[in-house]
């Protein structure tokens, strides 16, 4: 697969944070909510490796948030999410599928509650805001949506807590899992997470000043520099081994969340009000016929931009894989795959036409770590 230079434009957003990754040495882009969203600094390989052992400081802004406040806004975060979020508490992170009226998936976003009536939500590649605003006129619903100016910058890796608790202090290692406080930094209020797009622990900084945010990114740098700090970015191979999924990629809005292995976010025995819980119930009581799981893959490069089909020896499909990577640890190439049920039980073994040629692989559960 050949790549090709990628034209900026005030339509694909940059972030305040763009400069410095660049004079950091971003090395290639992707395109995430109209912005752009760092891929790759030295390899995918050797990002991946620092990233499991060090820290690293992460652009990315481009997880936007969507602002929901006013009377209605409860009703209106619930009315987008199968979770049930009746019991939710503020300070605390909720990761949410958001549904259609159909069913189907629609987004997979971080829901931050900031107070009974003010929601952020975190989300993945899709254009949330106008489902908002459509459901919200529809029902008329008293609230304010929009997108507002945050930029997140995510501290990964396992020196994380080192290197945030020289900056905002000892208690910030006390932040649980999935729950935001307001930490100080030199006079300034930031509101930090102990979240990321990674499994190897970390926080994720909502900045809504952008200057502040660019001084605390260069003394992310200065004060890491005894721990190794480098620039990075969400990393591939790392979010598959750890089965971080991945909208757009690994599901989308033509799969339902039983599908997408959400089950333990799909709470349909409460009396919350929420679009598609009928479907859902109708889905769980008839099964699904296929839903995601890893694959292994003997061979050692592959180039994801489609689906690629995996077929039994007789010819019949087995399933599509949606994400893949090779991974240094498997030595081989690991995906996330749509694999149809009668395929579930990881015994067969399948083919799949890589580069032209024909290479075998195996299922396999998720996560592979
Ligand atoms: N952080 C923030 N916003 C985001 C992401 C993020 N928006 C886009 C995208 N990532 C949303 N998708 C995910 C997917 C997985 C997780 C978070 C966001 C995640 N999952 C954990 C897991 O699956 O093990 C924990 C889920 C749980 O148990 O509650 O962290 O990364 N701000």
């Amino acid at each position: 697969m050949k790549n090709f230079p990628i034209i900026k434009s005030r339509r694909l957003r940059s972030t305040p944070y763009t400069d410095r990754i660049e004079s950091h040495g971003v090395s290639s882009y992707t395109v995430y909510n109209h912005m752009l969203l760092p891929a790759t600094f030295k390899s995918l390989e050797s990002d991946y490796k620092h990233l499991k052992k060090f820290v690293q400081v992460w652009d990315v802004a481009a997880e936007r948030q969507v602002e929901i406040t006013g009377k209605d806004s409860s009703e209106l975060v619930q009315l987008m999410t199968c979770r049930d979020l009746s019991k939710s508490k503020i300070g605390r992170c909720y990761y949410a599928p958001l549904i259609d009226n159909e069913g189907f998936l629609v987004n997979d976003p971080i829901i931050n509650k900031l107070a009974e009536d003010k929601w952020w939500l975190s989300i993945a590649d899709s254009d949330v805001i106008f489902f908002a605003k459509g459901l919200a006129a529809g029902n008329k619903f008293k609230v304010e949506i929009k997108e507002p100016n945050v930029n997140i910058l995510a501290v990964q890796g396992p020196l994380s807590d080192d290197l945030m608790s020289k900056l905002f202090g000892e208690e910030i290692r006390e932040l649980k899992f999935f729950n935001f406080k307001y930490f100080d930094f030199r006079g300034k209020k930031y509101f930090v997470a102990r979240s990321g797009w990674s499994k190897q622990g970390g926080y994720e900084i909502y900045v809504e000043d952008n200057t502040a945010g660019q001084d605390l990114y260069d003394y992310l740098f200065e004060y890491g520099a005894e721990y190794n700090v480098k620039a990075g970015c969400p990393n591939l191979i790392e979010r598959i081994e750890s089965a971080l999924l991945s909208y757009g990629n690994d599901f989308d809005n033509r799969d339902n969340p039983f599908e997408a292995n959400f089950d333990r976010f799909i709470n349909l025995e409460s009396n919350v009000n929420f679009l598609g819980k009928e479907k859902l119930i109708e889905i769980k009581q008839n099964g699904i016929n296929r839903k995601l799981m890893g694959v292994k893959i003997d061979h050692n490069k592959i180039d994801m931009y489609c689906e690629k089909t995996l077929y039994d020896d007789n010819n019949n499909i087995i399933g599509y894989v949606r994400s893949a990577a090779y991974s240094p640890t498997f030595k081989k190439v690991i995906g996330i795959a749509m694999i149809n049920k009668p395929y579930w039980q990881k015994k067969d073994q399948f083919r799949i036409e890589i580069d032209e040629k024909i290479y075998v692989g195996t299922v396999c559960d998720l996560p592979f770590i």
